[in-house]
């Protein structure tokens, strides 16, 4: 695909930015209407990354809105709730103020998502020259040194270098195929036994919400969305408290697209840092050293790279996008960077005629409209073009970009698009889809 005609990049300019206008929450926006109307973490994070160009001020809200629902411990939550009920998993099903760190308004969930704040903190500052910079970034400094210092002390408590995470949504990539193997029989016996005496997963399928919104075949099954519940459920009972949650058999995965952005983020992180002249706390300093050479260890003999369970350091050898992210990470060699766009390029597996795929033609979850498990999604490939400018595969990243700006010229402003014929699936109008787009194309 080549440049496009000015006449289509401005019209898909102008759509992007009418997207942002139409999912304004007013100091948020919402990823898109019905399906998801509340705030959330990283959907934000790529939104100030568009609004930026055209609204810094808007942007810094969309920024401070997250930050202002920081829990006591550190966190920012995955979501933050507006006051419209509609939701699948909304406040009082989460029930998040069972834990004394929580946010008591606005309420949230009890969990994150991947650590994009300072890329999102940066590419706002970007825009912002002497003292207005210096102030932005002096403002967003401490709450996103907080936050790393969270994420380390709460999921990396064996100081090894990598974080684990507690549930398929802190990844963002909520049914991805090694996390739906990482899960699958995780219920625990007295959910097994009801459901076999009351077929719960017929009972669920009935009721669920999100399939109102979006085609059931564009979202996760139902019977994986019903252990992504059970397992909020189990840590509800827990009040979310981390140290009874690590002494659970609740499923803790080293998640790859986590850990990747946490390492790029670090490095954001102590560029603020040495801008303001104030260094980060050794006990952080000393964790965020560890994690680039610990994402290394992530990798295969195949050269894949493969998330790992936390408790039994064992490998979930199944095969999804998440394994090109240590691109965007920047910590690996150029050898296993060349070997990973060697496997991205397979045109029987992830370069589909619209790519990449989410996960490859050739695994047993591939359905190409199916979410995580086939869709081609545009923050991925936002991150995917800045990991291949990294490792000098410039002209592919360019070419990535130009794909994914024709995919979304065509195919409209959607949650995600068929591998197979680039058509528009999940939410519309979607946020993310818009600010970036209007990010490739400020460039
Ligand atoms: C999707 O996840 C939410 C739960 O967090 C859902 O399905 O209800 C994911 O694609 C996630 O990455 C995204 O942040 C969220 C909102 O766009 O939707």
């Amino acid at each position: 695909m080549g440049t496009m005609d000015e006449r289509i990049t401005d019209k898909l300019l102008s759509d992007a930015k009418h997207v942002l206008a139409v999912n304004d929450l007013g100091e948020s926006t919402r990823p898109a209407p019905g399906l998801y109307p509340h705030q959330w973490f990283w959907d934000s994070c790529f939104i100030a990354v568009g609004l930026a160009h055209f609204d810094v001020p808007r942007a810094q809200q969309e920024l401070r809105s997250l930050v202002k629902a920081q829990w006591k411990n550190g966190m920012i939550p995955h979501v933050i709730f507006s006051k419209n009920p509609e939701y699948h998993a909304g406040p009082d099903f989460w029930q998040s103020e069972r834990n004394p760190n929580a946010c008591p308004e606005p309420r949230t969930t009890a969990i994150t998502q991947p650590p994009v704040l300072a890329e999102a903190v940066m590419r706002v500052a970007s825009k912002l020259k002497g003292k207005e910079r210096k102030e932005w970034l002096t403002e967003m400094y401490g709450p996103l040194m907080r936050y790393h210092e969270w994420i380390y002390s709460e999921r990396d408590p064996y100081g090894e270098g990598l974080v684990f995470l507690i549930h398929s949504w802190e990844s963002g990539l909520d049914n991805t195929p090694p996390w739906m193997d990482m899960i699958a029989g995780s219920k625990p016996l007295k959910v097994k036994m009801a459901d076999a005496m009351y077929n719960l997963e017929a009972w669920l399928e009935n009721r669920r919400k999100d399939t109102r919104q979006v085609p059931a075949e564009e979202r996760i099954r139902t019977k994986e969305l019903y252990t992504v519940y059970s397992i909020i459920e189990r840590m509800r009972s827990m009040k979310y408290d981390i140290s009874k949650v690590l002494e659970s058999n609740v499923p803790l995965y080293v998640d790859l697209v986590f850990n990747s952005i946490l390492i790029r983020a670090n490095e954001l992180l102590e560029a603020i840092a040495t801008e303001l002249g104030k260094p980060i706390p050794q006990k952080l300093h000393t964790s965020m050293g560890k994690t680039p050479g610990a994402l290394r260890t992530l990798r295969s003999e195949s050269g894949e790279f493969f998330g790992r369970d936390f408790r039994t350091h064992q490998f979930i050898r199944e095969s999804a996008i998440g394994t090109f992210l240590p691109l965007y990470s920047g910590a690996i060699t150029q050898e296993e960077a060349d070997s990973l766009v060697k496997l991205m390029k397979n045109s029987y597996t992830y370069w589909l005629k619209y790519h990449p795929a989410s996960a490859p033609k050739n695994s047993p979850y591939f359905t190409p409209r199916r979410y995580w498990q086939g869709p081609v999604w545009v923050n991925i490939n936002w991150m995917l073009i800045q990991g291949l400018r990294r490792y000098g595969y410039q002209e592919l990243a360019e070419e990535l970009k130009q794909h994914t700006l024709g995919m979304v010229a065509q195919g409209g402003m959607y949650e995600y698009f068929s591998p197979l014929d680039g058509r528009g699936a999940g939410a519309h109008p979607f946020s993310w889809t818009a600010s970036l787009t209007i990010d490739l194309l400020s460039e």
